[in-house]
């Protein structure tokens, strides 16, 4: 770290610091992108009312179990279709100079990755910094919270954050969604959607899939309840989906986030931030991308948990068939 790095970090963290330090914040000394947690206490209604297939891994204290024990007991599921998105984990380490860095900025940063994805259907690494670009429709009401800085300061001063790299960058971010052996875990998994409404919904504050598995919990790393959980993980979600009209999907977590519908990316929440929310319209969306009513699209998910103590993930939509792709 250069003499410059190191004067600009120590300014940037202690700007935040009189920014974070307010009465009750305990998030002191964290860096700011995973400090939420108003949304792990908030006994969300998705995942824990217990009806049938809705025992994946939503639990504080539980492990996860498997997520497809009762997929097949929800009658709302039109018979041809699927609420369940087949899912690649993979799992990494505090060894991987990308996750549970201390002196990254934060997001959620746009233009991390290229607008498209490379043949192989993987994100390309595009930039170090990224940019800030929040809108109000992104920040819900549990963010900021505890104390952190406010969503006009944020605003406010997210281009100095945004100086700071969010990574290392082109040599290493391949390794996110690639197997590498001795850097990576690849685990194969399911989660289910359940219907609400006219919506499907996976709602989970205590996303954590690989408890149990992969490189397993590294020691000291707990989560809000104080439970040693496996964080730092990638997620990797490809499907199709017929565009019929006036769909959405949201997702809201944390840390990285970026979605490509018909191989354009769509919604960009990179970065390490606490959960962050943004919606795809598809009907906004569709002369840009490309999308046309009957047709089939596909939609590619690629997401990263890369910091403790907090791992959400949050998907609603009324898309009600999800056709897996992944091979
Ligand atoms: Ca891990
Ligand atoms: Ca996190």
């Amino acid at each position: 770290m250069t003499l410059f790095r190191m004067i600009l970090t120590l300014a940037l963290v202690g700007t935040f610091g009189a920014m974070a330090c307010s009465d009750d914040d305990d998030s002191r000394g964290l860096p700011p992108g995973d400090n939420n947690n108003s949304v792990n206490n908030d006994n969300n209604s998705a995942n824990n009312n217990n009806t049938p297939g809705n025992n994946n891994f939503n639990d504080g204290n539980n492990t996860n179990n498997n997520v497809d024990n009762n997929a097949n007991n929800n009658t709302d599921i039109i018979p041809s279709c699927q609420n369940s998105l087949k899912v690649v984990f993979r799992d990494f380490t505090s060894s991987h100079p990308d996750f549970e860095r201390a002196d990254l900025g934060w997001g959620p940063a746009k233009g991390m990755i290229q607008p498209t994805l490379n043949a192989d259907r993987k994100p390309v690494f595009a930039a170090l910094q990224g940019t800030h670009k929040i809108e109000d429709s992104q920040c819900s009401d549990t963010c900021p919270n505890g104390g952190l800085v406010s969503r006009s300061q944020l605003i406010e001063t997210g281009p100095d954050w945004g100086s700071i790299p969010m990574w290392e960058g082109a040599s290493t971010f391949p390794q996110w969604y690639t197997d590498v052996e001795g850097v990576n875990m690849r685990v194969e998994d399911t989660l289910i959607l359940q219907k609400e409404g006219d919506s499907y919904v996976y709602d989970n504050p205590f996303f954590f899939p690989l408890d149990g598995k992969g490189f397993g919990a590294e020691p000291g790393q707990l989560d809000d309840n104080g439970v040693n959980r496996n964080f730092l993980f990638t997620t990797e979600i490809h499907f199709e989906f017929e565009y019929t009209g006036n769909q959405v999907f949201t997702f809201r977590g944390d840390d990285d986030l970026w979605i490509f519908v018909n191989d354009k990316l769509a919604l960009d929440l990179g970065g390490l931030h606490w959960p962050f929310e943004d919606t795809i319209n598809f009907d906004a969306i569709a002369s840009e991308f490309g999308l046309e009513v009957g047709g089939t699209y596909k939609m590619d998910i690629f997401h990263a948990e890369r910091h403790t103590k907090a791992s959400n993930f949050r998907i609603q939509t009324n898309i009600a068939c999800f056709i897996p792709t992944i091979d």
